[in-house]
């Protein structure tokens, strides 16, 4: 820093700085007599002569006179005698020259240039060692008129030049009233500055130091810094501060040198001087005494060492190497053997980033959170953004329940993440699960927990099976060997698939499926009710007791579906008989309620063929309280038309019909088993088979009795079935 300037360089032009007689002969510039104060003469850089009163003429005897030159702030005077011829004598006693500085008499001069009386200056050359330079011209008045003595006086050239302030720094004595620089000082044409060395501040005052630490900054990327006066004991009093700052991502290592000393206690902690590390503010560490801190990384790129001193003390201090490395990460560790860092580094350092993903089957998991994918980034100060996270084994979650069915695991038991495996069946007997032809139902039924979290089966995926409800499987058939002579109380079981109806009074129907019953069209729309009346459909089922029949579940019907064929108004064509009742529940199937089957082949109309008739209706004249059944072979259609033909009967025999019974047996169906159906046991498939709806005939217990030929409407049947409303 520079120092002030303790003068200006002179530039004014020379003046007086008083009036009077002129009295020194003057060739360049003006000289006025100053009776009170001598003269005074105003040095410039550039050379002046000067010269004795009436020079070159002899001088007079016994005068005296005095001259001051003066130079400007900064500079000295130089005087040069370039004539010089004064009477000698013994130590100039005599006529003299006298030039004097600071009250102080440098030289008394006299004699001649050349000659060896007297102190003559020959050349000599005066430089005042402040601004002012005095001189007295004395002669000594004699009583002799000594004309052949005469002596010419002097002829000088004065110039300001110069001071070296410094000059009395580097010499320096007691007497010299320069201001001192305390610590270096700077000579320049006209003045001087102080400076201080380092780690010192020029005070106030322009000259003295004080130690200045408190501010001080490096962003080199490396260096050394030391504390004062190292390794001479440091000044006391400090209160330091020394930042370094380099570049983000950039860590800061330091590394102390011997000697280390600072004061210290035995028992306290530092409690005089104090060496304080700080790395991005935190403390690293308190430090003193002689053994200097460890090598520091401080995995910051910003670190204030502060030193506090006190009044006193002759420790020397410390001094340190700093250097900087580009910042690293800790590297990456997983916390579980299911996660995987993908392309491990050897290291990572600042911005360098990894990503994370698990094991097939796993999922990553931050907290409680999945997540969709994991990336850190290594920091400025050396840590990863997020913290490392988890890899959860897949959780499919509890398998969906299969409607009429169950699963059981084949893995551990409620266990249901990755792998784990469980197998889904239908309820036996009255459920078969749907099955693609070829395929088994326990290939169907295995699911397993896939990488993705949900349950699958190889071929359907996460599409569950279906149980469909298996028909014409009673698990107590009636017994068919028995010969029956009229009607006969059926037992729980025998036919589970009989409904009970109660619409335009007592009728029948069968469960098809799980939600359907298959009736006749006119226990809907009765021959002879000419309107649709809008009435209630009850539907029962499940039991072959009225009264217990009614005491279970009233099926609500959603949806009747009469077949466009049937002709209400008709009273004497049952042709179209046949209607289906959808259920607004389905049902769950049980020994005492399931479906019967559709007929699919032509061969169970072959006469002769035995099959049930069941029904609440009416038997020997009044309504019955129990399911009766009746068992009755497939008539010979020609049969049939005969008879009909001898009773003079117009009723229409469609090809949709077929008839059944024996004139010779008094058993039929009746009025109230309208809607049931003609129940065939198929051998093949052992399979309970409806291939009728009892349909029409004349009285009951007589003759034959006409059916709805099935087999004419299962396309029918299936496509409705099928139809979703
Ligand atoms: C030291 O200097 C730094 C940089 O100027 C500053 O951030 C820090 O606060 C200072 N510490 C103290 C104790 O003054
Ligand atoms: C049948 O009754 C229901 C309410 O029970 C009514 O909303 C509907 O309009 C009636 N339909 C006819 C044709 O009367
Ligand atoms: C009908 O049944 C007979 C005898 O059981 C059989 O030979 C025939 O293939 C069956 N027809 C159909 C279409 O199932
Ligand atoms: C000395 O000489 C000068 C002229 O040279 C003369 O004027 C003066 O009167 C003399 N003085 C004496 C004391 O003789």
């Amino acid at each position: 820093m520079p120092g002030p300037r303790m003068g200006k360089p002179w530039r004014s032009p020379p003046s007086t700085s008083c009036s009077g007689k002129m009295w020194w002969l003057l060739l360049w510039g003006v000289l006025q007599a100053c009776p009170t104060q001598g003269f005074v003469l105003l040095a410039q850089q550039h050379p002046q002569q000067f010269s004795s009163p009436g020079y070159p003429e002899p001088y007079l005897k016994g005068q005296e006179s005095a001259l001051d030159i003066q130079a400007p702030e900064g500079f000295a005077v130089r005087l040069v005698f370039q004539d010089f011829d004064l009477e000698p004598s013994q130590d100039c006693e005599g006529d003299s020259v006298t030039i004097s500085a600071n009250g102080k008499d440098l030289s008394r001069l006299c004699g001649q240039q050349g000659s060896p009386l007297g102190s003559c200056p020959s050349p000599r050359e005066f430089v005042s060692s402040g601004r002012r330079l005095h001189l007295t011209f004395r002669t000594r008045s004699t009583l002799e008129n000594k004309s052949a003595h005469l002596h010419r006086g002097f002829l000088a050239v004065y110039q300001a030049v110069d001071l070296d302030e410094c000059a009395s720094q580097r010499d320096f004595s007691e007497d010299n009233p320069q201001p001192q620089c305390q610590h270096l000082c700077h000579n320049y044409i006209g003045g001087y500055f102080c400076s201080c060395l380092p780690g010192y501040e020029l005070q106030k005052d322009k000259h003295s130091c004080r130690a200045e630490c408190s501010n001080r900054l490096f962003t080199e990327p490396s260096g050394f810094i030391s504390s004062l006066e190292y390794p001479q004991p440091y000044p006391p009093d400090l209160r330091c501060n020394y930042s370094i700052r380099v570049e983000r991502g950039l860590t800061l290592h330091l590394k102390f040198l011997e000697p280390f000393e600072i004061d210290d206690h035995q028992q306290v902690h530092c409690p005089y001087d104090q060496l304080q590390i700080y790395a991005s503010g935190k403390n690293l560490g308190e430090f003193c005494g002689t053994q200097k801190p460890p090598d520091l990384d401080t995995r910051s790129n910003a670190v204030d060492l502060l030193f506090f001193t006190d009044e006193s003390g002759d420790s020397r201090g410390w001094k340190l190497h700093y250097t900087t490395e580009i910042i690293k990460c800790p590297q990456p560790k997983t916390l579980d053997e299911f996660t995987i860092i993908q392309d491990l580094q050897p290291q990572y350092q600042f911005r360098d980033y990894f990503i994370v993903s698990c094991k097939e089957g796993y999922q990553l998991v931050e907290g409680n959170k999945a997540l969709p994918s994991f990336t850190a980034v290594c920091q400025d100060d050396g840590t990863w953004h997020r913290a490392m996270p988890r890899c959860k084994i897949k959780d499919c979650g509890q398998p969906r329940s299969l409607p009429n069915g169950d699963f059981h695991y084949t893995t551990a038991k409620g266990v249901n993440t990755y792998q784990a495996g469980i197998q889904y069946h239908c309820h036996e007997p009255y459920y078969k699960m749907h099955t693609r032809a070829g395929v088994s139902e326990s290939t169907r039924g295995m699911y397993t927990c896939t990488a993705q979290g949900i349950w699958k089966n190889e071929q359907e995926g996460e599409k569950i099976p279906r149980c469909l409800p298996v028909c014409g499987k009673p698990v107590h058939p009636v017994e068919q060997k028995q010969r029956i002579i009229g009607g006969q109380k059926a037992k729980l079981g025998n036919f589970p698939w009989q409904a009970l109806t109660s619409i335009h009074g007592r009728g029948g129907g069968a469960l098809l499926g799980d939600r359907w019953i298959l009736t006749a069209a006119h226990t809907l729309n009765p021959k002879g009710h000419n309107a649709q009346n809008n009435v209630s459909q009850n539907v029962f089922l499940g039991h072959t007791n009225v009264e217990e029949i009614m005491k279970l579940t009233n099926h609500p019907v959603r949806r009747v579906i009469i077949h466009p064929d049937y002709r209400q108004d008709e009273a004497h064509n049952f042709d179209g008989d046949i209607a289906l009742l959808e259920l607004e529940n389905s049902v769950t199937l049980g020994p005492n309620l399931l479906p019967i089957c559709l007929p699919d082949n032509e061969t169970f109309y072959d006469k002769g063929l035995m099959g049930y008739v069941s029904g609440f209706g009416i038997m020997e004249e009044r309504i019955a309280d129990d399911l009766r059944f009746v068992r009755l072979p497939v008539a010979k259609r020609e049969a049939c038309e005969r008879w009909l033909r001898e009773k003079n009967r117009p009723d229409v025999f469609s090809q949709n019909m077929f008839c059944a019974g024996d004139p010779m047996l008094k058993q039929d169906a009746c009025q109230g088993d309208s809607g049931g159906v003609f129940a065939v046991r198929d051998p093949h498939s052992d399979r309970w088979v409806a291939t009728g709806i009892v349909s029409w005939g004349i009285g009951c217990s007589r003759g034959y009795g006409f059916y709805t030929k099935l087999l004419n409407y299962v396309d029918w049947i299936k496509k409705e079935m099928e139809q979703k409303d």
